[in-house]
Formats: C-alpha cells, sequence, structure tokens
C-alpha cells in the first residue's frame, strides 16, 4: 500500500495547491503563510458561510482580518497574498476536489464543560467535506487537538466512507497539530518545532514536505499520527501536571504556615545540568480551552486502546489527579473567604464579595472556562452577594460584570482577586479600604498580587493562596 501511495505521490509532484479548512485563529495564519512561500501557488481558504462566520469571507477577500485583538504582522500579510493572488476565501468546498493538500483547523469545544467531553461534531463536518471531494494523491492533515487516535481512527474511517478511496494507498493522512497562542500566531507558526505525524512514511514525508517552507527557526518532529496526538494532548496535561503540584505544595504551606514563595525560590535554585525543576505558579485555579480539556482527550485516547493499560486500573492517573488538584483551588478559594469572614465576625449570608478578576489568565479577555466561575457560584450558594470586576472581559451570560473598580468595592465585605489583571497590582490598601468602609474588610489573594503587610497594617483580614506564614495573622 505504501509502495502504491509513494507512487501516486512522487508521480503527482510537489504541492502547488492547498485547501485550509476553518477561517479562525489557527487556519487563518495558516492559510496566508503558506500563501507568503514561493514554493505554493494558490491558497483555498474553506469557511463555511453561516449566519455566526460567514461574514469572514468577504472580509478575508477584501485583504482583512477577522480575527479580534492584536496580531502583529497578519492584516498587513493577509493583504499582500490576497492583493498578489495567492490567497482566495470560498464557501465551495467542492473546489477541494483541486488541491493537492488540504488542512483542517476546526475548533473542538466542550460540547458539556461539566462533562469535559468535547464536540467534534464541527470537524467530523468538516473531514466529511474533505471525503465527499478527495482525489488521489491527495494529503489530508487534521490540526485541531484531538483525541488520541482519531486520526487513524474516525477521522480515517470518516475520509475512506465519503471518498471510496483508501488512506495510505490512495491518499496521505496525517495530524500536525497546532500550538499557537493568540497575540502571537504567525510567530508561533513560524518559530515553534512542528510536530507532524503520518499513518504511514510516505504520509508523514508528503506533511513535512508540505510545512517546510513555513518554518523560520522552528524544525520538524516526525513521528507516528498518534503518537503526533498524544504529544499535543501531552504537552498541555504535563503543563496542568507542573501546576498541580505548585498548587498542591501551597496547600500544604498554608497548613504548615509557611510561605510557598520562599520554597518555591527554593526549589527553583537548584540548576545545572539536567537538573530542572519547572516550578510554575499557584493560584486560584486553571481555566482556558487547552489544560482544562486536553488532559481528558489523552485519557480517553488510552482508554480505546488496544493493549491493557497496567498502571492505573480503575482509579484516577495521576493525571486525573492533577485536574481534581487544579479544579479544587477556586474551592480553597472559598474556604479562605469564609474562614476570613468569620474571623472578621461576618455571617456570609448578604456579606458582599468584589471579585477582581473574570478572565482565565491576565490582561486578556479571554473568559473560556474561567475559575473564577466556580468561585463565585460557591459564594452564592453559601448566600453572598458577589459583583464582579474584569477590566477586559465586557459579557458573560449570566454574569454582570462592571469595569467600575470602585464601585464593586464599595461597601464590600470582602476583596477577592481571581486575575492577576496589572491594574489590581495598583491597588493601595487604604483607597480599598475607604471605599469597602469597614472596620475589618476582608481580603483574599488569589494570584499573590498585594504585599500582605499593607493590607494586615490597614486592618484588613488577609488570606493568601499558599501564604501559610501570614493567613493566621493577629488582627491590626
Ligand atoms: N496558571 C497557573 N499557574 C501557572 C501558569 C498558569 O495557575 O504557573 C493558570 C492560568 O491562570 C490560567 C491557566 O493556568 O488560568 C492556563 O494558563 P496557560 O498559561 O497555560 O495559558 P493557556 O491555557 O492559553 O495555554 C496555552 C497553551 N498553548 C497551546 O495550547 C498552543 C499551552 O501549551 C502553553 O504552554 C501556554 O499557552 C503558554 O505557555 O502560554
Amino acid at each position: 500500500m505504501n509502495d502504491h501511495l509513494a507512487k501516486l505521490l512522487d508521480k503527482k509532484g510537489p504541492i502547488k495547491k492547498i485547501g485550509v479548512i476553518g477561517m479562525g485563529y489557527v487556519g487563518i495564519p495558516a492559510a496566508v503563510l503558506f500563501a507568503d512561500s514561493d514554493d505554493f501557488d494558490l491558497i483555498l481558504g474553506f469557511q463555511r458561510d453561516s449566519s455566526s462566520s460567514g461574514y469572514k469571507i468577504d472580509m478575508l477577500n477584501r485583504g482583512e482580518s477577522p480575527l479580534k485583538g492584536e496580531e502583529p504582522d497578519l492584516e498587513e500579510l493577509i493583504e499582500k497574498v490576497v492583493k498578489a493572488g495567492k490567497f482566495h476565501c470560498t464557501s465551495d468546498f467542492s473546489r477541494i476536489a483541486e488541491v493537492d493538500a488540504v488542512t483542517l483547523a476546526i475548533q473542538t469545544p466542550f460540547s458539556n464543560p461539566q462533562e469535559l467531553e468535547p464536540d467534534f461534531g464541527a470537524l467530523i463536518e468538516g473531514v466529511k467535506q474533505v471525503g465527499r471531494y478527495l482525489s488521489e494523491g491527495t494529503l489530508v492533515v487534521l490540526e485541531s487537538t484531538i483525541t488520541p487516535g482519531t486520526t487513524d481512527g474516525l477521522a480515517r474511517q470518516i475520509l475512506e466512507k465519503e471518498s471510496g478511496l483508501t488512506a495510505g494507498k490512495d491518499f496521505a493522512l496525517a495530524h500536525a497539530p497546532e500550538r499557537v497562542m493568540v497575540g502571537r500566531l504567525l510567530r508561533n507558526i513560524r518559530e515553534h518545532d512542528r510536530i507532524i505525524g503520518g499513518i504511514d512514511q510516505p504520509s508523514t514525508d508528503r506533511a513535512v514536505e508540505l510545512y517546510t517552507p513555513v518554518l523560520t527557526t522552528g524544525k520538524v518532529i516526525a513521528m507516528t499520527a498518534t503518537a503526533a496526538e498524544v504529544t499535543k494532548t501531552a504537552e498541555n496535561t504535563f503543563r496542568d501536571l507542573q501546576i498541580a503540584a505548585i498548587n498542591q505544595l501551597a496547600l500544604y504551606c498554608e497548613a504548615m504556615g509557611i510561605n510557598v514563595y520562599d520554597v518555591r525560590n527554593g526549589v527553583d535554585s537548584l540548576k545545572g545540568e539536567g537538573i530542572t525543576r519547572a516550578v510554575l505558579y499557584p493560584g486560584a485555579g486553571v481555566g482556558g480551552h487547552c489544560l482544562t480539556k486536553d488532559t481528558y482527550h489523552l485519557e480517553r485516547g488510552v482508554k480505546i486502546s488496544t493493549d491493557a493499560l497496567d498502571y492505573p486500573a480503575g482509579q484516577d492517573s495521576l493525571f486525573v489527579l492533577a485536574r481534581k488538584v487544579n479544579d479544587f483551588m477556586p474551592v480553597h478559594m472559598c474556604h479562605l473567604t469564609m474562614d476570613a469572614l468569620s474571623r472578621a465576625g461576618k455571617n456570609p449570608e448578604g456579606s458582599k464579595v468584589a471579585m477582581l478578576g473574570w478572565a482565565f489568565i491576565n490582561d486578556s479577555d479571554d473568559a473560556r472556562n474561567p475559575p473564577s466561575e466556580p468561585y463565585r457560584d460557591l459564594l452564592l450558594d453559601a448566600g453572598c452577594r458577589v459583583e464582579v470586576h474584569d477590566p477586559h472581559v465586557m459579557d458573560y451570560p449570566g454574569v454582570d460584570i462592571s469595569h467600575e473598580l470602585s464601585e464593586v468595592l464599595r461597601d464590600a465585605d470582602v476583596l477577592a482577586i481571581m486575575t492577576g489583571h496589572s491594574e489590581y497590582f495598583k491597588l493601595e490598601a487604604s483607597v480599598a479600604k475607604n471605599l469597602m468602609c469597614q472596620d475589618h474588610p476582608v481580603i483574599v489573594d488569589g494570584r499573590n498580587v498585594v504585599e500582605p503587610d499593607n493590607y494586615i497594617n490597614a486592618g484588613f483580614v488577609y488570606k493568601g493562596i499558599g501564604r501559610g506564614d501570614k493567613n493566621s495573622h493577629p488582627m491590626q
């Protein structure tokens, strides 16, 4: 089979026309970087003409970027390749028949965040479209983050069923996971090493041919398709694990009455050949669209594996336990809040909590799966009144988000910092105390934003994640 495919690809010659499906944060920069390469003649960006995102088609064909936020050089590059006739966006998926290679960059959001089950619906629809118009000798590449086993399993089955062709014989199939971050899309594609995994060697080689021209400092790291899927999910699983390790240590330090940041600095000081310690930062929780789901992609992948998993059998893996530690942190924030209210002689019922920060990450408006949401839910369950401030998030379903910090702080019993937005580092204890207008207001610092003594000396009841050295301070 491989020989047949290798001969077919050889006969077809170098990749000249590429299709990119999904004109989003991943697809648009990928498409215009392909278009900017002299190795390729034409890039077609495929976008469903739906009510929610069909507007992107005309915008892109006018050389404009439909993406929000600052993306250095992206708008200029779109305009350049459109003017040069190297890139065109279309909703006519039948034109997939024209291309030598097609990549799919379609989001796999949660269908149910509580169940952490991904919704592969849009991706499956995209794969079906490719299958319908797939021609012999074409390379198909999945860029979305997917459960290990999907490329060589579900995607392969759909493509073969829809096209009547055989993967690894009539067409090449690979996975090349995206590793882009908002604000640095073009730079990440050019400079990050690119994991590329085919279902067989000819597929891997063909995918390496596709991506090599857009890499500047990034290198190709070739492997099998399933290894590529595991790499992508594991790199985020490992980050989540590292964060869980320091969160667990922060809870230990609170219990032992010491400062986790002293310990962190100490552990981090151990450096030298090969003795690294990836000590990250404790906080009020882990949100976002990557770390909250990729562990469960990996877990599902190993569950459908063929050989028996030797450990763990029937209990949480280390990785799932890490997820549970990180998901406990908003609960811990609530415990700290309740303890502090009790020290201040207040009943949670009716107490006003000023929540500072809704976004899942500092100085961003990205509010996907924010730890602030479970924290707020717990406060409401305890009978608290909650007002939320965030300088960047404009709106969020079911939550009023204020942009007036002084209004949110006014007459509040508790000031709780959930996101480390730069604005909060400038807040003075005296200003907060005057606005809160309490003898002993409470501050719960979830992101190590404030200097504890500034607030303790101003009469606050202070609680901070990992601050066992301060959390039982004498009242001023
Ligand atoms: N967080 C901590 N402590 C830390 C670091 C992060 O509590 O030391 C929390 C953040 O507050 C946030 C969550 O974890 O709630 C996720 O933060 P993140 O910095 O990992 O940001 P993400 O979720 O956008 O992760 C993305 C990932 N990139 C891709 O999937 C392409 C991840 O692989 C990158 O490592 C990460 O960006 C990055 O380093 O910027």
